[in-house]
C-alpha cells in the first residue's frame, strides 16, 4: 500500500475505503499528511476523484502553512513510521486497518481511526429512479424540504487521546468548562442557530463554531482543529483503560505479577455533513504553546481601539436623539464612566441598514458630533438581511448585481426577518464583500461619521420561518456551493466585510471595532463577539464565566456576554453582581431586550448605584492592564480571559494556596478580585468619564511579590486608536521587575517609540515584609530623590 508514497515534504498516498450506502463498495480516497512548522500536523482526506470537487474551507487560514519534512524511518509489512526533523514524534501509518498513531518521545499521544469510524460519503451520480431511491439526495425538516443537489456526503472520524480525561473547547454552547461525556445522550452540535433563550448545558449549536477542542492531562495539552464549516457534531466519551503498570523492565512472572493501573483515554468523534477532512493536530506542549498554534493557524486577536475596552451602554432601544443625550448625561449625572452608546434595530428607517429613522434620529450627525464632545461613540446595529424594497438603493443594486444568495432553483433566496420579506447579501463573495465595505465610505453612508462604529446581530445567519430559524441548507452561494457547506462562515464573512469597511472609510488609517453575533474559527481578526440573547438569570451570569473562557480558549480574546441578562428583568442584586463580573471580563455592555425595564445603572437606588459604579470605575482604573494583555493576545496569542488549566501546575498550587489562606468574608460591595504573587499590574489612578478623558492620568503599580520576593509585569501603550503602532512602530512596551528591592523599568521592545506625558505616580507593594527604613527613585541620568512612604 505504501509502495507509491509520494513524500516531498507531504506525505501523500491512496487509502481504499469501504463504504456502505446503497450497496457496499470501495471508495478510493486521497490522504495527505505534513508536518506544519512549530508542533502541528495536518491530516487531508478528500475523495481522489470525486465527481465534483468538494468544498475546502477558505480564508479561515491567514496562509497556506509551510510544510516541514517527514522521514520515513520505516516502511515494511503495510506499517510506515514517518519522523519529524527533530526526532520528536514519529507517525505510525498502519495501511490495513488504517490507522494513523502519533507519538512524542515515545508516547502515544493521539491516535487515529483506531475505533475504525473513518466515512467519507463519496459523490455519485443521482439515483436512476428518481423517484424510488431519493432517500438520500432529499432530507425533510418538519415542513421543509432539504434537496441535496449533489447527495450525500458527510465525513467522519475518530480521535483517541491516550491518558486525557479532560476536554474543554468546541464553542459556543452554553455548557461548563469541561465538556461532557456525550456517550448517553446528544452529541455537541456546531451548527449557528439563533436560539432565543437558549437553555443551560444544551448541546445544540448556538450562535458561532470553532471547531478546535482541547485535551488537557499534567504534562500536556493537545489540540483538534477540524477545519471544517458544515454542520458538524463531536461526540465525547471518556473510559478508563486498564495497562501493566511498571512493564518496562520487568520480564517473566515479574512482568506478569505486575499492578494493572487504569488509565483514562477520550474518544473523540468528529462527524460533518459536507467538505472534506481536514484536521490540524496541535501537539502543544503546554496551552499556550496550543493557543499558539492555533493562532499561527488562524490569525490573533485584532488589537481593539482602547475606546472599546471601556464600559458600552446599550439597548434595544435608545428611542431617538433625546433619549440618547438623556442616557449619555446620565452617566455624568451619576460621575459613571462609560464609552459607547449603541442603537438597536428601530433607529433604522423601517429595518433597511444603513439608513435613520428621519423622525426620531433627525440630525445623526449632530448627535454624533454631541458625543464627540463627550468623548464618547456611538454604535449601530447593521444586520445582513436586506429588506426587499426597490426603492432601498441596497436592496436594489446588490440585486442588480447578483449578490444575494440563491434558492435551489437559482432566484434570490427570499426570507422573512425584521423589515418583512428579506433578501441575504452573499458574504463568501469576494465582490460582495468589497461592495459592502464600500457602503461604510461616510459619502455613502449618510449621516455616519467616524464615531460610529459597528455590531452585526442575525448572522447565523437568522431566517424566521426558516428550518431551525435559518436558511436552507439547499440555497446557493458563490461558486455554486450549497448553504450547507459555509453556513457556519456566513457571520465571520461578514465581520470580516465590516471590518475591512471601517478600515477602508478612514484609508487604512483607524482600527475598526466590529462586534458580531455570530463566528467562526479565525474570528478574533475582525474584531468581538457576545454570547447573544441571555437571561436574567443567576444561573445565566454563572455559565457565562466557562462560555466566554471556552471562546477565549477558541482564539477569540475579545468576548463578553450581556450584563444584567438579555431576556427578563435581573434582580438588583443581579444586576449588581453581573456589573461586577462583567467589569473584569474583556468586552463589557451592558444590554436588555425591548420587553424589559430601563436598566440605566443609576435607576436601582442610589446604594446600588453606587456598587455599580465603583465596579464600572474599577474596570476603567484596570484599563492599561487590559489594554497591555490585548496586545499579548495580538502579539503572543495569549488569551485575555485565562482558564487556570491553562498554566503550568507548579504555580497554580501556589496561588490555590494564596487564594485559600487570604479569602476573606465578602459583603455585596467587594468584588474578590486576586493578583498573582510575583506580577506587577500596572493600574491609572482614577477613572474618568471614558477612555479619551484619562490619556493624561497617571500611572500606579501594583507589585505583588512571589515567594523569593520578586515579580515581574509589563505595560503597552500607543495612541489607542490607530494603526501607526503598527506602521510607524509609535507604542512604549515597557517591562517592570521587582528584584533585590529595586523595582525597575526597562524596554521590552526598543524598536517601539511613542511620546507620553503620563508618570508612574504610586506603586504599591504587596508582601513586603518588614517597614522600610527609606526608599529612593533615580531615571537614567539624574540625581536619587527620596519618596514619601506609607507602610501598612
Ligand atoms: O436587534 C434586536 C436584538 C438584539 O438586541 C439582541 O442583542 C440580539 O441578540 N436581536 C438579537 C434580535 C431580536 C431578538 C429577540
Amino acid at each position: 500500500m505504501f509502495g507509491d508514497v509520494e513524500l516531498k515534504s507531504t506525505l501523500v498516498f491512496f487509502l481504499s475505503l469501504p463504504v456502505h450506502l446503497f450497496v457496499c463498495f470501495q471508495v478510493l480516497l486521497q490522504v495527505e499528511i505534513c508536518e506544519i512548522e512549530g508542533n502541528i500536523f495536518r491530516l487531508k482526506i478528500d475523495e481522489a476523484s470525486p465527481l465534483r470537487a468538494r468544498y475546502k474551507v477558505r480564508d479561515v487560514l491567514i496562509k497556506e502553512p509551510s510544510t516541514q519534512r517527514l522521514f520515513v524511518s520505516q516502511n515494511e509489512a503495510g506499517i510506515l513510521v514517518l519522523s519529524s526533523v527533530n526526532e520528536d514524534y514519529k507517525l505510525k501509518v498502519t495501511a490495513n486497518p488504517f490507522q494513523i498513531e502519533l507519538q512524542s518521545k515515545g508516547e502515544t499521544v493521539l491516535s487515529m481511526n483506531s475505533n475504525g469510524l473513518l466515512y467519507f460519503e463519496h459523490l455519485q451520480p443521482p439515483p436512476s429512479d428518481r423517484y424510488k431511491d431519493l432517500g438520500l439526495w432529499q432530507e425533510k425538516f418538519g415542513s421543509f424540504l432539504d434537496i441535496k443537489a449533489h447527495g450525500p456526503s458527510s465525513v467522519g472520524m475518530d480521535f483517541s487521546l491516550h491518558a486525557y480525561d479532560h476536554v474543554y473547547g468546541i464553542p459556543q454552547h452554553a455548557e461548563g468548562l469541561l465538556l461532557k461525556n456525550t456517550s448517553d445522550g446528544d452529541a455537541y452540535r456546531l451548527y449557528n442557530l439563533d436560539i432565543f433563550g437558549h437553555k443551560i448545558h444544551d448541546k445544540i449549536g448556538i450562535y458561532g463554531s470553532v471547531p478546535l477542542l482541547l485535551a488537557h492531562k499534567p504534562n500536556r495539552t493537545t489540540g483538534i482543529f477540524w477545519l471544517n464549516s458544515s454542520e458538524t457534531l463531536v461526540d465525547i466519551s471518556t473510559k478508563a483503560v486498564k495497562t501493566l503498570q511498571g512493564r518496562h523492565g520487568l520480564s517473566g512472572s515479574a512482568a506478569e505479577t505486575a499492578k494493572q493501573r487504569a488509565v483514562p483515554l477520550t474518544d473523540v468523534r468528529w462527524m460533518s455533513e459536507s467538505g472534506i477532512i481536514d484536521v490540524f493536530l496541535l501537539m502543544g506542549p503546554t496551552a499556550f504553546d496550543i493557543f499558539k498554534q492555533f493562532a499561527q493557524l488562524t490569525g490573533t486577536q485584532a488589537l481593539p481601539p482602547l475606546f472599546s475596552l471601556g464600559y458600552h451602554q446599550c439597548r434595544w432601544n435608545y428611542e431617538d436623539e433625546q433619549d440618547v443625550k438623556a442616557v449619555d448625561a446620565g452617566f455624568d449625572e451619576h460621575d459613571i464612566p462609560y464609552d459607547v452608546i449603541w442603537l438597536d434595530i428601530e433607529h433604522t428607517d423601517g429595518k433597511r441598514y444603513f439608513t435613520w429613522d428621519k423622525k426620531k434620529f433627525q440630525n445623526p450627525k449632530k448627535m454624533q458630533e454631541h458625543l464627540r464632545k463627550k468623548k464618547r461613540k456611538l454604535v449601530v446595529i447593521i444586520d445582513p438581511h436586506i429588506k426587499v424594497d426597490p426603492m432601498y438603493t441596497l436592496y436594489s443594486q446588490a440585486k442588480d448585481k447578483g449578490y444575494f444568495v440563491k434558492d435551489r432553483n437559482g432566484k434570490d433566496f427570499e426570507g422573512i426577518c425584521w423589515p418583512g420579506s428579506s433578501c441575504y447579501l452573499d458574504f463568501t463573495n469576494p465582490e460582495v464583500r468589497k461592495w459592502y465595505a464600500d457602503q461604510f465610505a461616510f459619502k455613502t453612508y449618510k449621516g455616519s461619521t467616524n464615531i460610529l462604529f459597528v455590531w452585526n446581530d442575525m448572522n447565523e445567519p437568522s431566517v424566521f420561518k426558516g428550518a431551525e430559524l435559518t436558511m436552507q441548507k439547499d440555497a446557493v452561494h458563490y461558486n455554486n456551493w450549497e448553504h450547507r457547506e459555509v453556513h457556519n462562515l456566513y457571520g465571520f464573512y461578514q465581520q470580516m466585510a465590516t471590518a475591512e469597511g471601517l478600515i477602508k472609510r478612514s484609508s487604512g488609517k483607524e482600527r475598526p471595532f466590529v462586534l458580531t453575533r455570530s463566528f467562526f474559527a479565525g474570528s478574533q481578526k475582525y474584531g468581538a463577539v457576545w454570547t447573544g440573547d441571555n437571561t436574567a438569570d443567576w444561573s445565566y451570569l454563572k455559565i457565562s464565566i466557562p462560555m466566554l473562557l471556552t471562546i477565549s480558549m477558541a482564539g477569540i480574546s475579545f468576548c463578553g456576554a450581556d450584563v444584567g441578562g438579555f431576556i427578563g428583568d435581573p434582580e438588583p442584586e443581579l444586576l449588581v453582581r453581573w456589573y461586577q463580573a462583567g467589569a473584569y471580563q474583556p468586552f463589557f455592555r451592558g444590554h436588555s431586550n425591548m420587553e424589559s425595564k430601563r436598566r440605566e445603572p443609576w435607576l436601582f437606588g442610589e446604594k446600588n448605584t453606587q456598587i455599580i459604579r465603583e465596579a464600572i470605575r474599577a474596570r476603567y482604573v484596570l484599563l492599561p492592564y487590559l489594554y497591555t494583555l490585548f496586545y499579548r493576545a495580538h502579539t503572543a496569542a495569549e488569551p485575555v480571559m485565562r482558564a487556570s488549566f491553562s498554566y503550568p501546575c507548579s504555580k497554580l498550587k501556589f496561588c490555590d494556596q494564596r487564594i485559600r489562606t487570604i479569602l476573606p468574608w465578602l459583603c455585596f460591595s467587594q468584588i474578590p478580585v486576586f493578583q498573582r504573587g510575583g506580577t506587577v499590574i500596572p493600574l491609572k489612578t482614577t477613572a474618568g468619564k471614558s477612555t479619551e478623558w484619562m490619556i493624561d492620568t497617571s500611572y500606579e503599580l501594583h507589585v505583588a511579590l512571589d515567594t523569593e520576593a520578586c515579580a515581574i509585569g509589563e505595560l503597552y501603550i500607543d495612541d489607542g486608536h490607530s494603526f501607526q503602532y503598527l506602521h510607524k512602530k509609535q507604542f512604549l512596551y515597557r517591562k517592570f521587575t521587582f528584584h533585590n528591592n529595586i523595582l525597575s523599568s526597562s524596554c521590552r521592545d526598543e524598536s517601539g517609540q511613542y511620546q507620553t506625558t503620563c508618570v508612574v505616580e504610586r506603586v504599591i507593594v504587596l508582601g513586603f515584609g518588614q517597614q522600610p527604613t527609606f526608599v529612593t527613585a533615580c531615571s537614567k541620568g539624574n540625581d536619587l530623590t527620596s519618596i514619601l512612604i506609607q507602610y501598612f
